[in-house]
Formats: structure tokens, C-alpha cells, sequence
């Protein structure tokens, strides 16, 4: 099979990869990554030494980085309705939105998962803090432009609600917001009734115990 994905089923990320492929039923090659196969790890770490997941290796071409997988896939490996639209403002906004998920929602949301796995004398109240600050701000935002949407950009499902499903479904986790953004959790809860992200949150399950400080009773 020439498409491979590097990836691990409990990564956000790695769900924002997922979605495409799943929503265009393409096959791929699992290649399970920091779960106990060193030969798999070192391929990874060779191709990518970044060693960020997901990694997609397409016949040989090298795919970095979740947004440009979801795009990449979106022209070599589409589904019935396209990721990208094609007019090329509606384009633009979609990638902003991209970018506002990446950044002011997985970022802190990430951040504040990471320090959990800090020993104690390196965490970084401050960080953490500000972290919060930035995820109520965004998340503020969010609500507002939901407003009478069903999804980020236009009437259809695009990037831009492969970037937003991950952290939204995490972010709740460590900064539970849900009562003070009903626009956003609307989105949030329709996000996660889609099949991708039913199928990406019931195969994550099996890792709850692991997430640090403990992962909710909830989805
Ligand atoms: N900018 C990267 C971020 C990917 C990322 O942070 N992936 C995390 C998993 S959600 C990862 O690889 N963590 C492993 C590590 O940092 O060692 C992207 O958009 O793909």
C-alpha cells in the first residue's frame, strides 16, 4: 500500500489527519508510533526528525505537518466534497481558521497538557497561566462566530473543522468551558457526532488512564 501514516490514535493531531481519510473511506497503511515498536519510532524519526506525528509518506513523498496532510490529501486522495474550497477568498478564510484552531486552541491547550508531564521543579505556573488566559480569549471569539453557523467556514465541512474537532474535543479536558460558550459547544458536540471523530474518540478510549492528571469521565 503506498499510503502510510505515522501516528498515534490518542495524538490531536494525528485525529486532524485522520478525519480526512476516514470522511474519504482511503485506505492506509497504520504505522503506530510511540507505542512500544522501536523499528517503526526510528523510521519515523529518520523521515521526520522532528519527530512531530502525524507523518504521512505518500509512495515515498514525505508529508509534514497536519495542515499540509489535510490539504495534501484533499488534492491527491480526495473525498466527495472538497477540504479547500475552491474559491480562493473562501480558501483564505479557511486557512485562517486553520491557523486560529492551531494556534490559540491546540497551542495552549498542548501547553497545558505538557506541563502535567514536567517534574514538579521545571513546571511553569506562569506558562500555565497564561495558557488559560489564551484559551478563554480564543474560546470567546469562537463563540461569537458560531453564532447561526453549523461549521468554521461557510456552510460546508472543510480544514478548518479538521483543525477545530481535536482541540475542542481536549481543550474541555483541561480548561472545561462548555457552560460559558454554548455557540462553541454546539460546534463541539457536531464536530464530534461525525463519524471521523466518533470513530477517532472511541479508538483513543483504549489511553485515557494515560492522559496526564487524569482524563474526565466525558467525552
Ligand atoms: N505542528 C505540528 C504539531 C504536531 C504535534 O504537536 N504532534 C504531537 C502529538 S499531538 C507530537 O508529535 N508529539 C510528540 C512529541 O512532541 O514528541 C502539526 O501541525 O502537525
Amino acid at each position: 500500500m503506498a499510503l502510510h501514516l505515522f501516528y498515534h490514535p490518542f495524538s490531536s493531531y494525528c485525529w486532524k489527519a485522520l478525519i480526512p481519510l476516514y470522511r474519504a473511506g482511503t485506505a492506509f497503511q497504520v504505522r503506530l508510533v510511540n507505542n512500544g515498536d522501536a523499528a517503526t519510532d526510528d523510521e519515523w524519526r529518520r523521515l521526520w526528525p522532528l519527530a512531530k506525528m502525524p507523518l504521512l509518506v505518500d509512495d515515498g513523498r514525505v508529508v509534514t505537518e497536519a495542515s499540509i496532510i489535510v490539504e495534501y490529501l484533499d488534492r491527491h486522495h480526495p473525498g466527495s466534497s472538497p477540504l479547500i474550497p475552491s474559491d480562493a477568498d473562501t480558501a483564505l478564510e479557511v486557512r485562517a481558521l486553520d491557523r486560529f484552531f492551531d494556534n490559540y486552541i491546540h497551542a495552549p491547550t498542548q501547553a497545558i497538557v505538557g506541563d502535567r508531564l514536567r517534574a514538579p521543579e521545571t513546571q511553569d505556573p506562569v506558562g500555565v497561566a497564561q495558557a488559560h488566559d489564551r484559551l478563554e480569549t480564543a474560546l470567546g471569539w469562537l463563540d461569537a462566530h458560531m453564532d447561526g453557523r453549523a461549521w468554521a467556514v461557510g456552510d460546508a465541512f472543510t480544514l478548518a473543522d479538521c483543525a477545530a474537532a481535536p482541540p475542542l474535543f481536549y481543550s474541555d479536558w483541561v480548561h472545561p468551558w462548555r457552560d460559558r460558550f454554548p455557540n462553541a459547544a454546539a460546534y463541539r458536540a457536531r464536530l464530534n457526532a461525525t463519524p471521523e471523530m466518533s470513530r477517532c474518540i472511541k479508538d483513543a478510549r483504549y489511553f485515557r488512564e494515560y492522559f496526564p492528571g487524569g482524563a474526565p469521565d466525558q467525552d
